[in-house]
Order: C-alpha cells, then sequence, then structure tokens
C-alpha cells in the first residue's frame, strides 16, 4: 500500500500547479484594456463607456478613402471604437501602426458583424483592409 500511496501524492503535487498555470495563462489571454477608470459618480451605479461607432459602408471595397465614411475616424480617448460592417461582404480592418494605438485590426468581419475596442491610448494611424488594400482611411484617438 505505501508505494502506491506515495505515487499518488506526487501525482496530485504535479497536477496541482499545471493547472494553476493553465488558468493563470488563460485569465492573461482574456486580459484586455478593460481596466478603464470609472468616470465620476453620476446616477447610475454601473460606469457608461461612450461607443463610437465606424462604418464600414456598403460597396467598401470600392469606395476607395470613403469606405469608412469618414476621414478621418475619430475617437475620443476612453471610448469604445465599434467596427460595423454594413457591407455585403466581409472586411478585416488594419491599422498600419499596429501598437500606436489600442486598435491593431478586426478579426474578419462578416457582413453585419461588429468588433468593439477600448481606446486608452491617444494617437494616430491609418488604416486599410487587409482583404481590400484600396480600403484605407485615417484612425484619430483624441483628448475629450
Ligand atoms: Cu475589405
Amino acid at each position: 500500500m505505501w508505494p502506491l500511496q506515495q505515487n499518488m501524492g506526487l501525482t496530485l503535487r504535479h497536477v496541482v500547479p499545471a493547472l494553476t498555470s493553465l488558468t493563470m495563462s488563460l485569465m492573461a489571454g482574456c486580459g484586455g484594456s478593460d481596466g478603464m477608470p470609472m468616470p465620476p459618480s453620476g446616477p447610475s451605479p454601473s460606469p457608461t463607456v461612450v461607443t463610437a461607432n465606424a462604418y464600414i459602408l456598403p460597396g467598401a471595397g470600392s469606395l476607395g478613402d470613403l469606405a469608412f465614411g469618414d476621414e478621418p475616424v475619430v475617437i475620443y480617448k476612453g471610448e469604445r471604437l465599434r467596427w460595423v460592417n454594413l457591407d455585403t461582404l466581409a472586411h478585416l480592418i488594419v491599422a498600419d501602426s499596429s501598437d500606436v494605438t489600442d486598435f491593431s485590426k478586426t478579426g474578419e468581419l462578416p457582413p453585419g458583424d461588429e468588433q468593439s475596442f477600448s481606446m486608452a491610448k491617444l494617437g494616430m494611424t491609418r488604416i486599410h483592409c487587409a482583404i481590400h488594400p484600396n480600403m484605407t482611411g485615417t484612425l484619430i484617438v483624441r483628448e475629450q
């Protein structure tokens, strides 16, 4: 009986740290820049974050630098940038300078889909569509 119990003890000691590090890496993967400072206290108990929509217009693939409607797309620091695909084709928006703002790229956005990003960092970058390189624009994150 002794050898068996020793074995089980060893197994447990090895399994627990493995689970812990897996959990930690999963948590790290989920971490975004959602640690936003709360706005000054208002009537609502939950913090309100303004969402700014950036639209990928219908027919965007042939609209060139008008593909995103607004040129430049201006977001205020602390807002959520929400890419909304109003086109009938999928698009994948990429920042030319991926580390200047908190937006580096969307995933592939199917028609009607959307994706949001918390924009805490001030900056400006050119943007384009990875699928339709002629779709270009400018993204600016500025102080409110
Ligand atoms: Cu596109």
